[in-house]
């Protein structure tokens, strides 16, 4: 016999991209990406403040088995470090061949994705786009604004994360700011896996 899940609906608040009845928040501060920043004075310039980087609110607690979907969204608050801008830590998925779907609620950003070879891509975001990250490649948000970056993930629930291929090889190309405005870079300290 199936056993049902209960349907459930939960509520984001638009104005913010928070969902304030999520099941869990998760709060990364600039010591959780440590490294990732290209410019590592400007990272420990900034290392006793500790800022806020950006939240996750994960809408429930879905059961991460095959055919579930997870779904959550993301503030990213605006900022630089060393003109890197704020960004998320990246991941692939663990099970690589699992795509997603980001729906940009608010604020404006990119979304910057790689493959294992080091091909990149950069989606902008602003608020009604919805990009599509495509199995097995790297993806990263940035908060490109003046205000917080909000977008709303729908993933697979079994994809999992596999951010250990981020720490050690990084993203091929950086957005940074020049002159007020986004610009793509390539990355000093990438190396190419494998
Ligand atoms: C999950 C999805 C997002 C990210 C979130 C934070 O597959 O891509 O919910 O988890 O945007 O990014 P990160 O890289 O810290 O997991
Ligand atoms: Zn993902």
């Amino acid at each position: 016999m199936t056993r049902y899940m209960s349907p459930l609906t939960r509520t984001i608040d638009l104005a913010s991209g928070t969902i304030p009845d999520a099941a869990e928040v998760q709060t990364r501060r600039l010591s959780d990406l440590e490294g990732l920043f290209a410019d590592r004075e400007a990272e420990n310039a900034l290392r006793h403040e500790n800022p806020v980087i950006y939240r996750v609110y994960l809408a429930a607690h879905i059961p991460t088995e095959e055919g579930q979907l997870g779904y959550s969204t993301t503030v990213i608050y605006p900022g630089t470090v060393g003109g890197e801008y704020f960004m998320t830590k990246g991941h692939y998925h663990a099970v690589a061949n699992r795509a997603e779907v980001y729906t940009c609620l608010k604020g404006r950003g990119a979304l910057l994705l790689q493959t294992p070879e080091g091909e990149t891509s950069v989606q902008h975001m602003t608020p009604g786009a919805a990009a599509y990250v495509p199995p097995f490649w790297g993806h990263r948000t940035v908060n490109t604004g003046a205000e917080p970056f909000a977008f709303m993930a729908v993933y697979p629930a079994d994809a999992g994360y596999d951010y250990a291929t981020i720490a050690e090889y990084g993203f091929a190309a950086l957005i940074v700011e020049r002159d007020g405005k986004p610009e793509l870079v390539p990355n000093p300290h990438y190396q190419r896996e494998g």
